[in-house]
């Protein structure tokens, strides 16, 4: 009878003990990978300093884990019952260990307050030096990026440079949304009507995924956009060619005949209507702003990678990509559809 219920026992702490191991080398192979979407990846000082937090209260919590785990098996396990074994001894009200578990959760919070307050006001601070401004604006279902030092307007795709603060003022056109790059920083909201800000830096050239926080709506999935950092040249040289690109559109055009049908169709074909391209008169406002869409990476907030194929897909039937997104299904003729890739692909 006894000795079937102690090997029950040790059969669960062994299973108890191999699902902890489980778990470390998850965390062991995780903590290895190449980045990702994470918090506990930081690649700035922001997210860096809001890690360091966290692991603080982890670290006691595991503390206080296993202290109360170890109290409550000790006690079940010394004081079971027993054939014959009379009831042990029934205590309340003991004084000093009252002041104990009073004085130690006050210290522990004391403890995780100060770098607490420490860390709001380090957030709220953007650090003297260079910098550069982005004010970003939510939309349902896709991202303004504004540089109002350079006059750049672009969507989904923040380019900054490295080692270089990035002041974001953030607001919203519609609903609440919320701006999230886990590996740079923590959330911020973008409210209609009320402009929020925050900070933050990249210290390494990547690509660094973001995601709405907030629920906005049907396609609130997927409504992403990335951070690209460059080195400081690189970022230089978007610039420069976004001056440009002010003046003139930079057409690089492998088949010109092509190109120039495309940008006649985006005039006929209504696309003007929602979206701007510098230089032209698309001038909308509605969609993402397209000036040298070609320099792209990406396609419909985040969701495909900018090729001519997948460009193609989504001027055919946006809805059947992103169901329920603000670009209606235009029945735009194949001839066209091919025209206007090779046009906005050609804007680089
Ligand atoms: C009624 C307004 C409207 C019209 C007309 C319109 N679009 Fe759009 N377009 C949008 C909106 C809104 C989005 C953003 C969709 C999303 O990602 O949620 C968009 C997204 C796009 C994107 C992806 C942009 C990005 O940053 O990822 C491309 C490319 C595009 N449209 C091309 C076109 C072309 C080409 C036409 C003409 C055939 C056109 N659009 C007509 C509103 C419009
Ligand atoms: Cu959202």
């Amino acid at each position: 009878m006894r000795r079937s219920r102690l090997s029950r026992c040790v059969q669960r702490g062994t299973l108890l003990v191999f699902v902890l191991l489980l778990a470390l080398a998850g965390a062991q192979v995780y903590a290895q990978s190449t980045p990702q979407q994470s918090a506990l990846q930081p690649a700035g000082p922001v997210a860096r300093m809001q890690l360091d937090l966290f692991m603080l209260t982890v670290y006691i919590a595991i503390g206080i884990f296993t202290l109360v785990v170890g109290l409550l098996l000790i006690a079940i396990v010394r004081f079971r019952s027993r054939p014959g074994r009379p009831e042990p001894k029934q205590v309340t009200g003991n004084n000093t260990l009252e002041v104990v578990w009073t004085i130690v959760p006050v210290i522990l919070v004391a403890i995780i307050a100060v770098p607490t307050v420490r860390g709001l006001f380090f957030v709220d601070t953007p650090p003297e030096g260079e910098s550069i401004t982005v004010n970003v604006t939510a939309h349902q279902w896709w991202w303004e990026f504004e540089y109002p030092d350079y006059g750049i307007v672009t969507a989904n795709e923040m380019r900054i440079p490295t080692g270089k603060v990035v002041k974001l003022n953030l607001t919203s056109s519609d609903v609440i949304h919320s701006f999230w790059v886990p590996n740079l920083a923590g959330k911020m909201d973008t409210n209609p009507g009320r402009w929020n800000s925050m900070w933050l830096q990249a210290d390494t050239p990547g690509v660094y995924y973001g995601q709405c926080a907030e629920f906005c709506g049907v396609a609130h999935a997927n409504m992403r956009f990335r951070v690209i950092a460059e080195t400081p040249e690189e970022f230089d040289a978007w610039v420069a060619r976004w001056e440009e690109a002010l003046v003139e559109p930079v057409v690089h055009a492998e088949t010109p005949d092509l190109v120039a049908r495309g940008a006649e169709a985006f005039m006929d074909r209504a696309c003007f209507a929602c979206h701007a391209i510098a230089g032209t008169d698309a001038k909308g406002v509605v969609g993402p702003n397209l000036t040298l869409f070609g320099t792209r990476t990406s396609l419909a907030a985040g969701m495909l990678d900018n090729t001519p194929e997948n460009l193609a897909a989504w001027i055919r039937d946006p809805q059947a990509i992103k169901p329920g997104n603000q670009m209606p299904r235009l029945n735009v003729p194949e001839e066209d559809i091919q025209a206007i890739v090779a046009y906005l692909h050609s804007l680089r």
